[in-house]
């Protein structure tokens, strides 16, 4: 039997203030949300509203004929690029017979899905409950399942709610209890690692190529058109060529290396609390030596990427700036899709950056070039030539 993937509409709050081409450019990014979950997008809708109604958030008149369309389109669920509370989660299903997910709960559903370490599963779960716990409805059924319906209730008087409340509570602590147990084995792994290799985070908004990077330099890394395709870091070793100067030869010829982290991608409006139970695999990003954001040069949104990026990087504790900064190499990745035009104005916005193209090979000798500089120590023993020792002659 072939699943047939569960048809959405997509819907974005058009406030006074809101540009339409953002909101339309929301919803696009939406939809690829929606595609990376499976589901199949049917339409998208930009919903004026001068101002949010407490109740529904968009408003009843308008999601009434808004479910009278996706009845007409046989769509089952509503996609909400809108951050929504759980009474207007469940006041919006009420009124239009369909389910309805909001922005955070779609990514968190990916998340979900592509979890496929211990530590990538415990940090999910526990984004999971935060955002669940102000949402609670009365079941709850996953915690049920896994503490196997026994001996749930507490004493006389205590509400279904209060009772999935506190299973809720009990298992965040469990989580975070898991997941600072997993920190310090990460901490350990690091400090196990390969003596004085310098050790570089790829980081950067969602899709923009940071695993095919990760293959280019490395040999290792399956790229796939998905946000969100990985969760888990993974740390493999590069190469950078032979300690050898090409024009004079000096050097010690050994093979140089470093390490690099392939990571979990960003996005704009990263659900706070993905953000917060990530912090221990984002810790690979902040005890970095270096970081090579990598960008998606052909994306019409590429301005607005790196500045999520930045705040991102920002939220994790990367400063940007000051004693404690990261040397940074921004790379704009997929420049085969772009015009010589776009090109050289790249060139003029971002002139340190390296221009590349990660399945090609295009600007790697560049990003080698910058990481083989951030190999510490001293310069390479070599022999002196004779005039270095020779006595200058008499006379
Ligand atoms: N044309 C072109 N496509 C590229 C380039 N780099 C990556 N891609 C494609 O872009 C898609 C995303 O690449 P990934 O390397 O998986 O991107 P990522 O940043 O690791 O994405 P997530 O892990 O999902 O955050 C894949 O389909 C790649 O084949 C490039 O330089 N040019
Ligand atoms: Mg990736």
């Amino acid at each position: 039997m072939t699943d047939v993937p569960l048809r959405c509409l997509l819907m974005a709050r058009q406030g006074p203030e809101d540009r339409e081409d953002r909101i339309e450019d929301h919803l696009l990014e939406l939809a690829e949300l929606a595609r990376s979950s499976g589901f199949e997008v049917a339409a998208r809708r930009r919903l004026k509203r001068p101002a949010v109604a407490p109740r529904t958030f968009y408003g009843a008149g308008q999601l009434e004929g808004l479910a009278e369309e996706a009845t007409r389109l046989g769509v089952g669920l509503l996609v909400c690029d809108d951050e929504l509370s759980g009474s207007q989660v469940n006041a919006i299903e009420k009124l239009t017979g369909l389910r309805c997910l909001d922005r955070t709960g779609l990514i968190l559903g990916i998340f979900e899905q592509r979890a496929q370490t211990r530590e990538a599963k415990a940090q999910v779960e526990l984004a999971r409950c935060e955002y669940e716990l102000p949402r609670l409805k009365g079941a709850w059924t996953h915690l049920e399942r896994q503490a196997g319906g026994v001996g749930l209730r507490g004493g006389p008087g205590e509400t279904q709610i209060e009772v999935d409340r506190r299973m809720i509570r009990t298992r965040i602590s469990q989580l975070k209890r898991e997941l600072a147990h997993l920190e310090q084995v990460r901490a350990t792994q690091r400090q196990g690692r390969p003596g004085g290799l310098p050790r570089v985070a790829l980081v950067g908004y969602t899709n923009a190529g940071k695993t095919s990077l990760l293959r280019a330099l490395t040999g290792e890394g399956e790229p796939r058109d998905l946000l969100f395709a990985t969760l888990d870091t993974t740390t493999r070793k590069a190469w950078l060529g032979q300690d050898c100067d090409p024009e004079t030869g000096a050097g010690s010829g050994q093979p140089r290396h470093c390490l690099v982290a392939d990571t979990v991608g960003f996005i704009r409006k990263l659900p706070h609390q993905l953000v917060a139970a990530f912090r221990s695999t984002l810790g690979e990003v902040r005890t970095a030596d270096a970081l090579v954001v990598v960008a998606d040069a052909a994306h019409p949104d590429l301005e607005e990427h790196l500045r999520v990026v930045g705040a991102t990087l920002r939220e994790i504790g990367c400063a940007p700036e000051g004693d404690e900064a990261q040397p940074r190499l921004l790379v704009l990745n997929q420049v085969d899709r772009l015009h010589r035009p776009r090109k050289l104005d790249l060139r003029r916005r971002h002139p340190g950056a390296v221009q590349a193209c990660a399945p090609t090979g295009l600007g790697l000798d560049e990003i080698r070039a910058w990481l083989r500089e951030l190999i510490p120590g001293p310069p390479a023993p070599r022999e002196p030539e004779a005039w270095e020792l020779a006595e200058p002659s008499a006379g």
